[in-house]
């Protein structure tokens, strides 16, 4: 039985081309590369695939700086390439969704050249204004305001041709499309309707929440509450502007409205749950769901480039203010992996031992896919990729990584070499874009050996054993063990469904929930009376998150029917055939709850 909206208990896997498969020997991954594995991501049994951009584009950003929105970038293929695609991931049952990036565009995308030219019917598709009086035009100062671009530095650059600025959120090369001009809107949803008619699912909506701006009256762009750097987050400032829900709404009707089976997931960084509730509610016709970003941002000192520990209180604290606004209306997604964010594992997991590495992949794993909402699984996230393991700045390829060194340790002096060499370590997006390990060869299967071509980007010298050949033999693999939640989301109701409520919520070692549905609502109980108030289907969802043994707390004790106090013997109460999941054994898990006592990273679901 398919749920209603068919999303509720799918599964999506997110593939950076680039970095997926390649497979004409260039050392950069394309599409053929990607439709060689479908049988791969169709065994792993997730139900949808996002594709990161593929479109033509100078790959100044990999792609998220679109030149041409209806043509592929030669370096992943053609349009015969991608329908090919789209074909053989439908034959397979499975869905396809592709980048939407609409808040910017490249600024060699034709709309920016004429606009540039200030050429009829283009002057304003870009927020082009002023420099600030009694400044010289192109000297610091002299910007219209103090937003900061995301890549360091000010959000404007001067145009000598025009005499004016553009605004850029990120590159000064990814110009701010202005949503305000009707045109441009009607030029964005043409060119979607157009991807949807060639048989796409829907949209991954790049910095959705940035489309509409703060605009005054006077047409100017107010200044933000600056940071260390001097700049005012444009993140913050520019997000969730007046018009965002207009805007969005009108998308619906544009181009999603009468299309049945589709997927809409906005990127909204700057959106509080709140209004993640607001912009997910179907009433409103805005999107399905969104990636909110704070459960990704609360572990670092004021900037990702002083990261900070894991602290597990702050984090179920994020993740339950989120599950919570959406419980009625709406609807979340759930992810710690993306092409921008460092390895999860290497990030909160425990990388000193392959041992260590395999049981904090799938209690951090566990732990994500059993919250209600859509999990989302990042390439390579489902074998325990790690981190690159960079030492040199000249290993990093990614704008924002060289970037931020420039401004960081060049010119402003906010961080020393050793320092950003550490941060970017730990979190540069690169660390999530080495090659897909696909075996333990030269280049992990990425790509052939062709001469004196390689990988854009070097492949982890970890592919030796963590690769997708050795996780398909190893029943312990992390490979095994995300089928196994995968198919737990499809077939358990509760873990598809349930209602989420955290556990113990300050105890610094264990994140443990309950998920649970009332019997009454349950498929074969039709007689729709209630049948006291124990009648609940209910797991238990429990992870050690640290490496060393930890007991169960009182209240997830207590909800399991054990005593808290762990003095009265529970042999006997635990069913080892409850235990639906666990990363040791069901045996193992079964005997933690009867001692109270968690081996390190043990995770573990249990039905009461
Ligand atoms: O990222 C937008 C975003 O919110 C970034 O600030 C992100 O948090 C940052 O890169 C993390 O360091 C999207 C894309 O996912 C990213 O790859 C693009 O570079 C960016 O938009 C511009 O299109």
């Amino acid at each position: 039985e398919t749920p209603n909206p068919w999303w509720t208990n799918a599964v999506v896997y997110q593939i950076y081309p680039r970095s997926f498969q390649d497979s004409n020997g260039d050392g950069v991954g394309d599409i053929p590369g990607i439709t060689s594995r479908l049988d791969y991501l169709a065994d792993l049994g997730i139900d949808v695939i996002w594709l990161s951009p593929v479109f033509k584009s100078p790959q100044d950003d990999n792609g998220y700086d679109i030149s041409d929105y209806r043509a592929i970038d030669p370096v992943f293929g053609n349009l015969y390439d991608m329908d090919d695609l789209i074909a053989g991931v439908h034959e397979r049952g499975m869905k396809i969704i592709m980048d939407l990036v609409v808040n910017h565009t490249s600024d060699q995308h034709a709309w920016f050249q004429a606009s540039r030219r200030s050429i009829d019917g283009y002057t304003d598709w870009y927020w082009w204004r002023p420099p600030k009086e009694g400044h010289v035009p192109g000297t610091p100062g002299a910007e219209p305001n103090n937003w900061g671009s995301d890549f360091g530095g000010s959000a404007w650059e001067f145009d000598s041709d025009r005499g004016e600025y553009y605004l850029h959120s990120f590159s000064p090369k990814q110009p701010d499309l202005n949503w305000e001009n009707p045109n441009v809107r009607q030029a964005i949803f043409d060119m979607m309707n157009w991807w949807m008619d060639r048989g796409i699912d829907g949209f991954r909506m790049d910095v959705i929440t940035l489309i509409s701006k703060p605009v005054l009256e006077d047409g100017t762009l107010p200044d933000g509450e600056p940071g260390e750097d001097g700049y005012a987050n444009s993140q913050k400032v520019a997000a969730d502007g007046p018009r965002l829900d207009e805007f969005l709404s009108q998308m619906r009707r544009e181009v999603f409205d009468g299309r049945d089976g589709t997927l809409t997931v906005g990127e909204a960084p700057g959106i509080s749950p709140d209004r993640d509730r607001h912009i997910t509610d179907p009433a409103n016709g805005e999107l399905d769901m969104l990636f909110l970003f704070r459960h990704v941002e609360f572990d670092e000192n004021g900037s990702k480039w002083n990261p900070l520990p894991l602290n597990i209180v702050p984090l179920k604290q994020i993740m339950t203010r989120a599950q919570s606004a959406v419980k009625d209306v709406g609807w979340s997604s759930l992810f710690f992996n993306n092409h921008d964010q460092p390895r999860v594992v290497s990030r909160w997991g425990d990388t000193s031992s392959d041992d260590l590495r395999r049981y904090s992949a799938k209690a951090i794993g566990l732990i994500l896919h059993m919250h209600r909402g859509t999990p989302y699984v990042y390439q390579g996230e489902e074998l325990g990729m790690t981190n690159a393991g960079f030492t040199a700045l000249d290993q990093y390829r990614d704008i924002e990584s060289l970037d931020l060194y420039r401004v960081r340790v060049l010119s402003m002096h906010l961080s020393t070499h050793d320092q950003m060499i550490d941060a970017l370590g730990r979190r540069s997006r690169d660390n999530a874009r080495t090659p897909m390990q696909w075996d333990g060869s030269r280049y992990a299967g990425f790509m052939s050996p062709n001469g004196d071509k390689h990988p854009w980007l070097p492949v982890n010298i970890n592919k030796q054993y963590i690769n997708v050949r050795n996780d398909q033999r190893n029943p312990n693999s992390v490979l095994t063990f995300y089928k196994e939640m995968i198919h737990l989301r499809h077939s358990d109701p509760v873990v598809a469904a349930g209602d989420f409520t955290l556990l113990d919520a300050d105890d610094q070692r264990v994140y443990a929930f309950t998920r649970s549905i009332p019997i009454i609502d349950m498929p074969g109980h039709a007689d729709g009376v209630s049948h006291g108030s124990e009648d609940v289907d209910r797991i238990v969802v429990i992870a050690n998150l640290t490496s060393r043994t930890a007991q169960i707390p009182p209240e997830t004790a207590k909800t399991i029917g054990l005593d808290p106090s762990w003095s009265i013997v529970a042999e006997g109460m635990i069913d080892q055939d409850r235990v639906l999941i666990s990363n040791y054994s069901a045996d193992h898990s079964a005997t933690a709850l009867v001692t109270g006592r968690l081996s390190p990273w043990e995770a573990f679901v249990y039905r009461v």
